[in-house]
């Protein structure tokens, strides 16, 4: 299947110097995980860079490229630079001749099954597509040939329930499936580079959000619930634990972060974090301030959205980023609380105006 793609992105601030491609070639990019949060802004940014950019996608009954809807373009244009693959990461056969049509100078592995609180209840699925399909995936590196760079999308939980701030010498100590299958994965990339001196990278990227978060993750339930609360739609939100402790970024901004450690002349890992700490209680506070709401007038205590074990306080140290990579965080979580708020109220707006409807503005 092919998709074309326009250009529409934010310009990164000063980085590193890209990795070396051959004279006259342009940079090719492989991105599993395209049609999530992280996969839609880093296809932007990749193709604002010049790159030809490949995603895996699964197929689906109903549409699931919504978050894309910003680069697409018409497949019949002659330059296509976004081109969209059926895939599968169970499917390891279809992942190696893939990279042998695609030949990627750089992986960016993304796709997961991504939910926490869903990796309790699908535990041997999500070590198979979150924890065994990196290797599947590194394996399928090295027998289609290809000579790539790759990206591990690790994880804060990682760290679970060692205590903050955590950095790139913290122990781990996974709370859930999710984690412990991202910790498989992180020495599964490790592993691959001290075995076959791959070019293998993980980020450990503490949460991040935008307005294209899934809606069932804590930011974009709360924002969207605002929307719905403040146009009279709906009466209460129901949540689970409000004590955890979150470091909150803006997604635009890690997914460049992403990208610069695949730049540098070393393969290494790094923490991408704020290095501030909110509770969920506070950000559901921030954000219903912002719409002029008593939050506490609306939220609902329900167990069903507790987890057998939480991760109570992540607060990420990322000056390892900083010092390296040059990268730093400009979107503080309350800013983001407030631009996700102000998103879901003009979406839902459009939607109540019978306008067109994108998830993703802003
Ligand atoms: P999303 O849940 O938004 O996206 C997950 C992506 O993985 C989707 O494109 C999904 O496809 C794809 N996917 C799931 N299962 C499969 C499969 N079997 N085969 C192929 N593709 C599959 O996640 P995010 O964008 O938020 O996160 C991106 C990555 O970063 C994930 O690995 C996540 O675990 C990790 N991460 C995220 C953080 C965050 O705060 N957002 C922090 C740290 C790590 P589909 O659209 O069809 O469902
Ligand atoms: P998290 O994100 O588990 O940190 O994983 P999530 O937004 O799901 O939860 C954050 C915190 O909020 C608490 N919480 C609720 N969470 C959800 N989803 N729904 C609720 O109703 C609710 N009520 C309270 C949770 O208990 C938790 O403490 C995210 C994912 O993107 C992972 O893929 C990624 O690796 C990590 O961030 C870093």
């Amino acid at each position: 299947m092919t998709d074309d793609a326009s250009t529409t992105s934010t310009a990164a601030p000063a980085a590193p110097d890209a990795a070396p491609v051959a004279p006259g070639k342009r940079k090719i990019a492989l991105v599993t995980g395209i049609t999530g949060q992280d996969g839609s802004y880093l296809a932007e940014l990749l193709l604002a860079k010049g790159y030809d950019v490949h995603g895996l996608i699964r197929r689906a009954s109903t549409f699931n490229t919504e978050r894309l809807d910003p680069i697409y373009q018409d497949p019949h244009e002659t330059d296509v630079r976004l081109r969209l693959h059926y895939g599968d990461l169970h499917d390891g056969v279809g992942l190696v001749n893939l990279l042998r049509e695609v030949e990627p100078d750089e992986v960016y592995h993304l796709g997961a099954q991504s939910h926490v609180k869903v990796s309790f209840e699908m535990p041997d699925y999500t070590g198979d597509v979150t924890g065994l399909a990196t290797i599947r995936l590194l394996e399928a590196i090295r027998a289609s040939g290809v000579s790539t760079r790759f990206y591990q999308a690790s994880s804060s939980e990682m760290f679970g329930s060692t205590p903050p701030p955590q950095n790139e010498s913290s122990a781990f100590h996974p709370r859930s499936p999710y984690g412990a299958a991202k910790v498989y994965s992180y020495w599964a990339t490790v592993n691959y580079r001290e075995s076959y001196g791959m070019f293998a990278v993980n980020g450990i990227l503490f949460n991040h959000e935008s307005p294209r978060r899934g809606e069932t993750f804590l930011t974009r339930k709360v924002t969207r619930a605002i929307a719905r609360i403040q146009a009279g739609l709906q009466d209460k939100l129901f949540l689970g634990n409000l004590d955890a402790r979150r470091d909150w970024g803006y997604a635009p901004e890690y997914v460049d972060a992403m990208w610069r450690m695949l730049q540098t002349d070393a393969p290494d890992d790094f923490v991408v974090a704020t290095g501030d700490s909110y509770s969920i209680a506070e950000f559901v506070s921030i954000a219903f301030e912002h719409a002029g709401l008593d939050w506490e007038k609306y939220v609902e205590i329900d167990d069903a959205y507790k987890r057998p074990a939480e991760v109570d306080y992540l607060r990420g140290d990322a000056s390892k980023a900083k010092s390296v990579l040059g990268w730093e965080p400009t979107v503080r979580t309350p800013e983001l609380a407030r631009l996700m708020v102000d998103a879901d109220i003009a979406a839902l707006a459009d939607q109540l105006a019978g306008r067109a409807v994108r998830v993703d503005r802003g």
